[in-house]
């Protein structure tokens, strides 16, 4: 099933079911080269999410400013590459919602434990803003916020469970977002945790 939750914004209700235990095993991989940690926003606030990446270029944030590089900055080594399972799923999301031809250069990983939350932004560190992004979810259950181009007025909630893919692009693709805090609803394969996996064409 494929919701739209704007003109070129779709949820893609357990899309990753299939894959789940692909996506798990490139995940311990990603994080034993490049373990999760908290980034230091450039006003000076720790984030409570915890990240990590993989893929060519990670997204990293500290008190210069957001962007992107090929360095893991905690190691100085390249980012793990992009598994072959996260990278055939993001494709795969992106063309069933209308977008061919999707290849991500960049997958920012995202740890939420209970209480953890993303406070509304955009996401504008990327190059070209042609290019959609893919989000994937996984564990605990996530209450989306899906504001407008402004970041006053009034955010839609999506709800959001493990398995669910959604893919954003063309006018929707600067639209402001966050996620609310987590709830503690423990996840029989990921506990007390939610990933997000997000998918971009950042160089
Ligand atoms: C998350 N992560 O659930 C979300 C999923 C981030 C982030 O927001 O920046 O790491 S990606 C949601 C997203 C991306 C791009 C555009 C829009 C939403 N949008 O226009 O709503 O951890
Ligand atoms: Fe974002």
């Amino acid at each position: 099933g494929k919701e739209a939750i704007g003109p070129s914004a779709f949820v893609l209700r357990g899309f990753a079911l299939p894959c789940v235990d692909e996506l798990l095993s490139g995940l311990r991989e990603v994080e034993q080269r490049a373990a999760f940690r908290h980034l230091v926003t450039p006003g000076g606030f720790t984030m409570s999410v915890a990240m990590t990446n993989c893929g060519r270029l990670g997204w990293i944030s500290d008190r210069r400013g957001y962007r992107y590089g090929e360095h893991d900055p905690e190691t100085g080594l390249p980012w793990p590459a992009m598994p072959a399972a996260f990278a055939r799923l993001a494709q795969a999301s992106a063309a069933e919602a209308g977008f061919a031809g999707f290849q991500p250069d960049a997958c920012l990983v995202n740890r939420y434990e209970p209480g953890t939350r993303l406070s509304l932004h955009q996401d504008k560190d990327e190059r070209d803003y042609g290019a959609p992004i893919v989000s994937v979810s996984l564990g605990m259950p996530a209450t989306f916020l899906f504001g407008g181009l402004a970041r006053s007025g009034k955010a839609a909630r999506i709800p959001l469970v493990h398995g669910d893919v959604v893919v954003w692009g063309g006018p929707d693709r600067l639209r402001y977002h966050g996620v609310l805090p987590l709830e503690d609803r423990p996840h029989a394969l990921l506990g007390s945790r939610r990933i997000n996996l997000t998918f971009r064409k950042a160089g």
